[in-house]
């Protein structure tokens, strides 16, 4: 096992790090921006390195800096955590020339999944169902308006660059193609520095469910099933569950197959998510893989009680799972809200400043994943996501009442939050009967 990791990350998941990594006895190094010098992942490591000023681009995004400080303080092993330089190619790369060890897939794994027209390729090769799309990515307008009428509208139009739903644009009318595929391109020139563009026929009402994969580096790969993330608000999820109780047991067989194989197929290493879109008539479709540990994991450590972080850690040492697909069983239904620090009755702006009173709900099958405490300041800087309400429960009704009780208990003062929005989705009928797909948001919680 590694001596000393350093988190390469602020919030609640470098908090979640570094109880994992003191669960495992191993010592921690937390970095912050002066921004963050009175944050609670700084208190809970054994040493903080301050690595620049507030912007991120100075600090969270300072390869020379966060190596040095790997130097300074003898860290063998940095763990990213998601977003930041967790999906970072140079990164990962420099890591390794460094010989500090990278808490998650190799640089290659990145690459190829980084570019999301070549993951469907590699997918397509691998016999994984994809979107009916492009085969290769493209920049003329020309082109692209070709596959498009052989496809069928509507369409996506979506940068290679990009995911997560950055650079996209949906086109129903062939006279607009032209026009939205430029649009899209100079967004993806300006965001991701690259014009490539790939064409999918456009799904309309799906639902977005994810698969868990962890795999080891002696060629092991299981699932640890899925999670449905339908409930997204511009691009950001809201609330993530697992399973998915519109799933019958033998379509989570094959899909869990599908997500296996698709690891395979990169001999991927650590962590990863299989991202579906699965349409009203019960086909699916491999869209993106994530090559990081996800905002949502804990829905699927409730279910299975595996521990993610853990996991990847163990992995990274050069550690084999210790478990077969047959071991892993899924028990319950489990329930994350996001909770943000921002205005809900003002188009959501975030609302940083400072926590004033602070209580936390308890009780049987509630977990907390934070950050902040009372007098804590929440900065402007960094997002709105200040913590994870998670709620497990025998079925989906029991996690539901344990998630509403707990948010009625749930107290922060001194900044807006959108804890009663999520008490709104989950006394929302249609909710509650399972009947959501991605524009569920949108279509019943905005008008
Ligand atoms: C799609 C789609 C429909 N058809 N692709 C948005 C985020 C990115 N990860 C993929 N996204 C979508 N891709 C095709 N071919 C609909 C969405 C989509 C969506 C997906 C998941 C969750 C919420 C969403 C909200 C709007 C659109």
């Amino acid at each position: 096992m590694f001596k000393k990791i350093l988190v390469a990350n602020r919030g609640e998941i470098a908090v979640r790090i570094i109880r994992a990594c003191k669960e495992l006895g191993v010592e921690t190094v937390a970095i912050y921006s002066e921004m963050d010098k009175d944050s609670l992942h700084v208190h809970l490591a054994d040493e903080a390195i301050c690595i620049g000023p507030a912007i991120s681009s100075k600090s969270y995004l300072n390869i020379n800096n966060i190596i040095s400080a790997a130097k300074i303080t003898k860290a063998e092993a940095i763990h990213p955590g998601y977003g930041f330089l967790s999906e970072n190619i140079k990164f990962a790369s420099i890591c390794e020339t460094h010989g500090i060890k990278l808490i998650g897939p190799r640089e290659e794994h990145i690459s190829k999944m980084g570019n999301k027209s070549e993951a469907r390729r590699t997918m397509i090769e691998a016999g994984v169902p994809v979107v009916p799309g492009s085969e290769y990515a493209t920049n003329k307008a020309e082109e692209a308006i070709k596959i498009a009428e052989k496809i069928g509208l509507p369409v996506m139009i979506k940068a290679a660059s990009g995911g997560g739903g950055r650079g996209m644009r949906l086109v129903y009318k062939r006279e607009e193609f032209i026009n939205m595929f430029n649009m899209a391109k100079a967004e993806a020139t300006a965001a991701f520095d690259d014009d490539s563009m790939y064409i999918e026929k456009y799904i309309e009402g799906p639902r977005h469910i994810e698969f868990q994969i962890l795999a080891d580096e002696h060629g092991r790969v299981i699932h640890l099933g899925e999670r449905d993330c339908s409930l997204q608000r511009r691009n950001q999820k809201v609330l993530e569950e697992a399973p998915c109780t519109i799933i019958s047991d033998s379509m989570r067989k094959e899909m869990g197959e599908m997500a296996v194989k698709a690891a395979k197929a990169v001999d991927y290493v650590s962590a990863g998510t299989i991202e579906f879109l699965l349409d009203k008539f019960g086909n699916y479709y491999f869209i993106e893989m994530n090559t990081r540990i996800q905002v949502e994991h804990p829905v699927t450590e409730l279910i299975t009680g595996m521990d993610l972080i853990k996991w990847q850690i163990r992995i990274a040492c050069g550690e084999k799972l210790d478990v077969n697909q047959e071991d892993i069983n899924v028990n319950g239904h489990a329930i994350e809200c996001r909770i943000n620090a921002e205005d809900i009755n003002n188009n959501f702006a975030p609302s940083p400043g400072n926590i004033e009173d602070y209580l936390v709900p308890g009780g049987n099958g509630i977990r907390i994943d934070t950050h902040i405490y009372s007098g804590y300041k929440i900065p402007s800087t960094y997002d709105s996501m200040i913590g994870k309400l998670i709620a497990w429960g025998r079925d989906r009704g029991e996690a539901i009442a344990r998630l509403q009780r707990a948010l009625d208990e749930f107290i922060i003062t001194g900044v807006n939050t959108n804890i009663d929005f999520h008490c709104q989705i989950l006394c929302n009928d249609k909710f509650v009967e399972n009947q959501i797909d991605t524009s569920f948001i949108e279509k019943e919680m905005m008008k």
